[in-house]
């Protein structure tokens, strides 16, 4: 599986205020931190960036690409930023992310600055419902890519995952179903999802076990990439294929599999339990790995 490195965010203090003041030292040390625990992208993500966004990207890519030659995932709502920052990425860059509604605007940076991108499948409604929906609006953004002449191989579909603590809002079952049937709707596309959203407001010590556990459940029906918190290293060592076993036990568990929990390690149960609370087998509380 290919990483992105989420940790680059202006939503972050330390990086939130080395942007502002063009401060290279954080960003290069996270950045080279990111690398180091093993992801493939790293994920820069200025927000929508509107005073002199264009001279900010800039600076941001220069000055990560002058310790890594990993690519970048570029995050801005202002494609003015965007630009800039494809002009002056060296590599085959990653434009997080391109929606419906943006699309005749954004689609030509792809092709000028042959560049992939993420199409976010966002619709012009807002959030899709189902899989369905999410599947039409996939349709809409290939057949538009296909016509300005951009191959189904440079568009990352992102089905938006959105917190389990949303029971109501919950979009687990139409991700999964949308990812088991993305290569009969979108032959050679690719995926990612913003892993990290899914534990959003839970507990911080408990987040890990969604993140790590819907990476897996994704994984059953070939989850292409994701967008990753880069430090935590069972994640990393899960994606890498270091748990095989546990892989397989949180595939037979959402095959309906009632493994006998007394035969299982403490660290499986927690697992089990997460599969649960994310297909909705067991209801979410914060406590729901005590239960
Ligand atoms: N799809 C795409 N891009 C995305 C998302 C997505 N980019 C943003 C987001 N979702 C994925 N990235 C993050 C980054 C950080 C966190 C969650 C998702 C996060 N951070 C901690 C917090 O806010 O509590 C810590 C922040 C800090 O460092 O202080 O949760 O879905 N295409």
């Amino acid at each position: 599986m290919i990483l992105i490195g989420e940790n680059m965010n202006i939503m972050s203090r330390t990086i939130g205020s080395a942007l502002k003041e063009r401060n290279p030292e954080p960003i290069q040390e996270l950045a080279k931190a990111e690398v180091e625990a093993g992801v493939d992208y790293l994920d820069l993500n200025i927000g929508p960036a509107r005073k002199a966004g264009d001279e900010l990207m800039e600076w941001v890519v220069k000055t990560t690409q002058e310790v890594t030659d990993r690519p970048l995932s570029l995050d801005t709502t202002n494609p003015v930023a965007m630009e800039a920052g494809l002009k002056v990425h060296e590599g085959r860059a990653l434009i997080n992310s391109i929606s419906l509604v943006r699309m005749d605007e954004e689609l030509p940076l792809v092709k000028k600055y042959n560049a992939d991108f993420i199409g976010l499948l966002w619709g012009r409604e807002g959030m899709p419902r189902d899989a369905d929906e999410r599947a039409m609006i996939a349709v809409e953004l290939i057949s538009k890519a296909s016509e300005m002449g951009i191959p189904n191989e440079n568009i990352w579909f992102d089905p938006i995952v959105t917190p389990a603590v949303n029971v109501d809002t919950n979009q687990v079952k139409p991700c999964l179903e949308f990812m088991s049937t993305l290569q009969d709707i979108a032959p050679g596309c690719k995926s990612t999802v913003g892993l990290s959203n899914i534990s959003n407001g839970t507990p911080t010590h408990l987040r890990p076990y969604l993140n790590r556990t819907y990476m897996m459940m994704l994984m059953k029906y070939g989850l292409y990439s994701a967008i990753v918190d880069a430090f935590d290293a069972e994640l990393i060592g899960i994606a890498r294929g270091e748990m095989p076993q546990l892989i397989d036990l949180v595939h037979r568990v959402m095959d309906g599999d009632k493994p006998d929990l007394t035969l299982l390690s403490e660290e499986e149960v927690k697992y089990v339990k997460t599969v649960r609370v994310l297909t909705g087998e067991s209801l979410y509380s914060h406590s729901w790995l005590e239960i």
